[in-house]
């Protein structure tokens, strides 16, 4: 597998860098082929070169537009030399053979940059180019590609060390590198002649065209199989905004997917009510009561279910989306009764491993949060221990603060949401906000308790806490202040667990 460059194809908008290895291929006595400008170049040097049109009997024709695009120079790249009716036509057509192609593309990219004008851009579109490396990169068992005067240095360490001999693994790599430079150019071309954002609606067989993005003067579209985790019922089209609730609905139910009846209430993509009872019917007034003014224009969500009695509840309710695994035929029919109300039935399709969002002029990607905080995960760093009520409010709690916008402060007692802070800048003012809201729908926080999404750097939230009544907490722990927390818990009886798992969500 091991092969010898005896002939190079050289063609190279950009000299730059060329020189040394013209020179180095020369030693090795290697024949060169070029075209127009890099052959005068390499002349320039003293070097002898031929020039495909000798090779091709044909001149450059088109004004440039057609130089290498031949049958013979194709021939001699893309020939597979263990195929004998290959060789054989090779003879036949006297095509000579080509072992190593270099080609530096007109800089299409910079063109566009420049500010020129649509036909000198649509000149800088090479074709021979990215034929000849795109031919030369597909015959790599054979050839040697150099698509980039990145590549210029490996090339060299090949001649001098290797005697111009590449192993296929080498040739392998430069063809990987070879089809980048090809794709990235392919989609630079693009990027300038598409200016239809509604393309992405044909290019993506299920995509599609929203009304708009988060506000009516951005454009939304949203990439995905939503028929496969829903079936509509009743209601206009899901927006952009339905969309992101619909999403984080769906996230925050999964936690709760095995127990009793459980009903949330969304808005902005945060729970502002969450309740689990014996009865679909009890847990969605219990998730109303937290926060009845959130709740209008809310999405909501059951675990289960939703029968006649529910639905004839939440029909009082002024609500955009309505999900559910399932409805009793009456109930489907009295929620439908506002024509604009979305009623989601709820498949059973698991989420994507992978969460995506865009960052500067790139992506991100990270694993979804996938970690439940349970029973065994509790360490309980105050001589209180919780009680086994306040354990399961503790992790209720915890669920909802995992989906919830940091920073946040959760308040549960008796398996329902009682108030949360959320998106705050500062995890007091999370607390703050969750303590005023508390009181303002006439909670009473005594024997209620916290969760935090990541620890406390100091004891100010377990005092502020303490002071509205919360009598057990559950955060990760593992501030270098955490035994100033655990010190005042102590002091006043408060009961603290510590899970070692942080639920940031920006
Ligand atoms: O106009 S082209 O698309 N037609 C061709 O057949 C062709 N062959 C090589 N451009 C073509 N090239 C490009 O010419 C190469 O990619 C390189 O950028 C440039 C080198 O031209 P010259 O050797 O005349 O300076």
């Amino acid at each position: 597998t091991t092969k010898t460059i005896k002939s190079a194809l050289i063609s190279v908008f950009s000299k730059d860098g060329l020189e040394p290895v013209v020179r180095q291929l020369h030693e090795q006595n290697v024949t060169i082929y070029s075209t127009g400008g890099t052959e005068e170049f390499i002349n320039n040097l003293g070097i002898p070169v031929v020039p495909v049109e000798e090779v091709t009997s044909y001149p450059s024709i088109l004004g440039g537009r057609v130089k290498t695009l031949h049958p013979k120079i194709f021939g001699g790249i893309l020939n597979r030399q263990d195929n004998e009716s290959d060789v054989a036509q090779m003879r036949e057509f006297e095509i000579p053979q080509i072992d190593l192609v270099i080609v530096d593309l007109y800089p299409f990219e910079k063109t566009v940059a420049s500010g020129a004008s649509e036909s000198d851009i649509i000149e800088k579109i090479d074709i021979g180019g990215i034929s000849l490396i795109r031919a030369a990169a597909k015959n790599f068992k054979d050839t040697v590609i150099v698509a980039s005067v990145n590549e210029y240095a490996m090339l060299l360490e090949l001649i001098s060390n290797q005697n111009g001999a590449t192993t296929l693994e080498q040739r392998k790599l430069l063809a990987t590198r070879a089809f980048h430079v090809s794709s990235h150019y392919d989609t630079a071309i693009f990027n300038y002649f598409n200016t239809d954002d509604t393309y992405f609606k044909t290019s993506i067989a299920n995509g599609q065209v929203l009304r708009y993005g988060e506000n009516p003067h951005q454009k939304g579209f949203f990439f995905g199989e939503f028929d496969e985790m829903f079936t509509k019922l009743n209601g206009k089209e899901l927006s952009y905004n339905n969309l992101l609730d619909v999403d984080a609905a769906v996230n925050l139910i999964l936690e709760f997917k095995d127990n009793e009846p459980t009903f949330a209430i969304l808005k902005h993509n945060n729970a502002c009510g969450l309740a689990t009872r014996n009865s679909m019917k009890e847990a969605y007034l219990a998730a109303l009561a937290c926060d009845p003014t959130s709740a209008f224009g809310g999405v909501l969500i059951a675990n289960g279910n939703i029968d006649l009695a529910t639905a004839a509840e939440i029909n009082t309710l002024f609500c955009e989306v309505v999900i559910a695994p399932s409805y009793d035929d009456g109930a489907i029919a009295v929620l439908a009764e506002k024509k604009n109300r979305i009623i989601l039935v709820q498949h059973e399709v698991e989420l994507p491993r992978r969460q995506v969002r865009t960052c500067l002029n790139g992506l991100l990607v990270q694993d979804r949060n996938s970690v439940t905080d349970a029973k065994e995960d509790l360490k309980v760093v105050t001589n209180t221990a919780p009680t086994p009520q306040e354990t399961e409010d503790l992790l209720f709690a915890s669920k909802i603060c995992k989906n919830t916008k940091s920073n946040t402060i959760v308040f549960a007692k008796n398996s329902t949401l009682v108030a949360s802070g959320t998106g705050q800048t500062s995890r007091v003012d999370a607390l703050k906000q969750a303590i005023e809201k508390a009181n303002s729908f006439g909670f009473d926080l005594k024997g209620a308790v916290m969760a935090s999404d990541a620890f406390f750097p100091f004891p100010d939230c377990v005092e502020i806490a303490h002071d509205a009544g919360i009598t057990a907490v559950i955060q990760p722990g593992g501030s270098i202040k955490d035994e100033l927390s655990i010190t005042f818990c102590n002091e006043n009886k408060v009961a603290m667990v510590f899970t070692g798992t942080r639920h940031f969500k920006h």
